[in-house]
């Protein structure tokens, strides 16, 4: 018998009701909870674990404040499925405040608010998507006539966690694009100590889900790295896990949007994708449920770096990527035709991979792509002038 028959034999009772509160089948039940343990990076078996906890742990009180931002972090979660968040937050967590997936309004809402966090002191989750404006006092965002700032102090002082969804709230992100007219900051800067934190704009649900759901299964929040991301989302390169990287090994780019390259799916390294110095699981969990390459790339768009702190709303989106750790592999195949007759990346990688370590290698390759770049560029002029010549 499978662990997660053993697991669901034991349990058939309590299953039985979870299938009713939810409104799901246990089939269901068990993809969302195999979803979350594989976003974790849990080894297999785990879905078990955290089906557990999803059915009996008690539902953690959340308080999720909105300040500066779109709202397509919330968005975002509302396109996840297996279930769907309605029931997942309905039944997951306790969604206690929420202004714009609540019904309550104004005196109500601020009222649902402060008695949830009395009822639940020192142990609700605060979630906060936006950035906080911090010039001229604060005076930039008002809810309920509290300004941010103080808002989400005082929500901050007697969470049990904290977590910024969104690169707004986890950077600053789209608000804080030079020149920052409000001084738009993140929940970290503003509380004066690390969070959580959740970039992407937006985020993919499933890493917060997946954070939530750490949270009820372990009792503590997931392990992070020095900007507070959960290692389990942001460990990686986008970069080292696209589908498209084979071809940037082997020197194929698309040049233009629409032309033979980017149909046929090459890298859009060229187009100015910043996979490489962007740190984030969009390749290896897609986004809305909607199968396979769901993900910016993988619909034939360059990453713009969206949950990088410094290049997504930083750099120009036509802008090459810095490469962050170039390692060439053993082998490169031929230079391909498609190529012009440049100097092609895969020339200038084996010269530079047998010049020296893999660390020199590593810079020669990333000024060689440039060289490469500027001498396609120069052969695409050439070209053109010669149609042109023609007509
Ligand atoms: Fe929008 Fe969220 Fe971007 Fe910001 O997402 S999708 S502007 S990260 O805070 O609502
Ligand atoms: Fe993928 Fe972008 Fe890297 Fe090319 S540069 S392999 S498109 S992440
Ligand atoms: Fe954003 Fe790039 Fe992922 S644009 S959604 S970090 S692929």
């Amino acid at each position: 018998m499978e662990r997660n028959e053993v697991f669901f034999d034991e349990n058939r009772k309590s299953l039985d009701k979870l299938e009713k509160r939810l409104d799901i089948s246990r089939r269901e039940f068990l993809q969302f909870c195999a979803t979350v343990a594989a976003t974790m990076g849990l080894p297999a078996g785990a879905e078990a674990a955290v089906a557990k906890a999803v059915e009996s742990a008690k539902r953690p009180s959340v308080i999720w404040l909105h300040f500066q931002e779109c709202t397509g972090c919330s968005e975002s979660l509302l396109r996840a499925e297996h279930p769907t968040l309605e029931k997942l937050i309905l039944d997951v967590i306790s969604l206690d405040y929420h202004e714009t997936l609540m019904a309550a309004a104004g005196h109500q809402a601020e009222a649902a608010r402060k008695s949830a966090m009395k009822a639940n002191k020192g142990k609700y989750v605060l979630v906060v998507e936006g950035a906080i404006p911090v010039k001229d006092n604060g005076i930039y965002c008002k809810i309920g006539g509290q300004k941010a700032i103080d808002l989400v102090k005082e929500c901050a002082a007697d969470a049990a966690a904290v977590i910024a969804i969104g690169s707004c709230a986890s950077w600053g992100g789209m608000p804080s694009t030079d020149p920052n007219p409000t001084g738009a900051s993140s929940v970290a800067e503003v509380l004066g100590k690390p969070v959580v934190t959740i970039p992407g704009c937006p985020p993919n649900p499933y890493n917060f889900l997946a954070t939530v759901v750490h949270f009820l299964t372990f009792g503590k929040l997931p392990e992070v790295d020095k900007l507070g991301r959960p290692k389990f989302a942001y460990g990686r390169l986008i970069h080292e896990n696209c589908e498209r990287r084979a071809h940037f090994d082997a020197g194929r780019f698309a040049m233009e949007f629409g032309d033979a390259g980017h149909r046929q799916g090459y890298c859009l390294y060229k187009l100015g994708c910043k996979g490489p110095e962007t740190y984030a699981n969009c390749p290896a969990i897609g986004f809305g449920d909607a199968g396979e390459n769901n993900w910016p790339v993988g619909c034939g768009a360059p990453c713009i770096g969206c949950s990088e702190k410094g290049v997504g709303f930083t750099k120009p989106i036509h802008q090459v990527a810095r490469m962050l750790n170039v390692a060439p592999p053993l082998q490169y195949p031929r230079i391909v035709e498609e190529q012009g007759k440049a100097a092609s990346f895969a020339s200038a990688a084996a010269v530079a991979a047998i010049a020296g370590a893999a660390a020199g290698a590593a810079v020669m390759l990333t000024r060689n792509l440039g060289l490469s770049h500027a001498a396609e560029e120069a052969e695409k002029a050439r070209r053109d002038a010669a149609d042109k010549a023609k007509v």
